[in-house]
């Protein structure tokens, strides 16, 4: 079984990425799973090409740092040529109904004036990037379940018209947990493109800013701390936030404190220590350029073997070549 997972360079690594997804993918990941850094994906709503380039060296130089196998981390734009050469063979495989209907692209478009092509098609690239590198299984969340839906549909219907070279992939949950909050406004998900980056947590914020943003958190008027998502959202945030870092369970870490403010401390604390090695191991090799510029160079090369001859194949029984 092999899963592909990645992150859109839209800002930086927050917290919510690294608890919820990085660090899971670092440890957890199989000897065949990929990650990647979805670069092409960031073009699809106004980018500023600059900051998108740099977003995702950061994002690569993260990821690594995480501790995930450099071996199986690769960005998406490294592999242009394949992604889209077969984006446009599964957008010939496509109807424009079958597009035009994805909820994502209705909820993005809408009230944006000049809506660009790539944000309808974009689920025929995010099918490329599972089919060309023959996954089975695709972690995603219920907003990206129905782009996986299209792509076990194409690939059925290429296999069964053209000829078989696609695995059918499946949507998998990522394993349950916590959904990191906004610290500012804990009804909120953390989230790389927030307004405000007051209650985002960044991997690679310094360790004063990271208490600075968590001493100011957003609480309840209660003293005492419980968990309680419903009626307290910020003080069940941080004590998810403390148990994601210490283990544990977050009803349980809130017997342990008398004040609001001890939370907040542990939590500084715990979340310092969290992102120190990753912190200190990414900023050391975005300074090495040449050491990242290899490694990103064989993790492309990699996933380009891995893939080109599900590409040739689909090329040639397509009726190209
Ligand atoms: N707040 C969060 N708590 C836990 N997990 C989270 N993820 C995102 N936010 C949280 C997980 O991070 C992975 C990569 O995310 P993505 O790049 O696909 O973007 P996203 O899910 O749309 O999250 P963002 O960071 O909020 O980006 P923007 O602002 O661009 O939408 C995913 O596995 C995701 O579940």
């Amino acid at each position: 079984m092999s899963k592909l997972s990645g992150i859109t360079p839209s800002g930086h690594v927050h917290l919510g990425n690294y608890l919820g997804a990085v660090r899971r993918w670092a440890r957890e990941g199989g000897a065949d799973d990929l990650y990647f850094v979805a670069d092409l994906h960031g073009m699809t709503t106004p980018h500023n090409p600059a900051k998108l380039r740099s977003l995702a060296r950061e994002q690569l130089a993260v990821l690594i740092a995480a501790g995930i196998d450099p071996e199986r981390v690769f960005v998406q734009s490294d592999l242009a040529r394949e992604l889209g050469a077969l984006t446009w063979v599964l957008e010939c495989t496509c109807n424009y109904g079958e597009a035009a209907r994805m909820i994502q692209f209705k909820e993005k478009s809408k009230g944006q004036a000049g809506v660009r092509l790539s944000l309808l098609t974009y689920p025929a690239l995010m099918a490329a990037d599972i089919l060309l590198q023959g996954a089975d299984e695709v972690p995603v969340g219920e907003d990206q379940r129905q782009h996986v839906e299209l792509t076990r549909t194409l690939a059925k219907r290429f296999n069964g018209t053209c000829g078989e070279v696609f695995t059918v992939p499946h949507a998998v949950l990522p394993p349950a947990g916590a959904r990191v909050k906004d610290l500012a406004d804990p009804t909120r998900k953390m989230s790389k493109s927030a307004r405000d980056a007051v209650g985002v947590v960044f991997a690679l914020d310094e360790p004063d800013q990271i208490r600075r943003k968590i001493r100011r958190a957003v609480t309840d008027g209660g003293s005492v701390p419980v968990h309680a998502p419903e009626t307290r959202p910020g003080m069940a945030n941080l004590l998810e936030i403390l148990a994601a870092c210490r283990g544990g369970s977050p009803a349980e870490l809130a017997d342990e404190f008398t004040s609001y403010g001890a939370v907040k401390d542990a939590v500084a604390d715990a979340v310092v220590e969290e992102l120190r090695p990753v912190r200190s191991q990414a900023l050391a090799l975005l300074d090495d350029v040449a050491e990242l510029d290899r490694v990103r160079k064989a993790g492309a090369e990699r996933a380009r073997e891995r893939g080109s001859h599900r590409l040739d194949a689909a090329l040639r029984m397509i009726g190209a070549n």
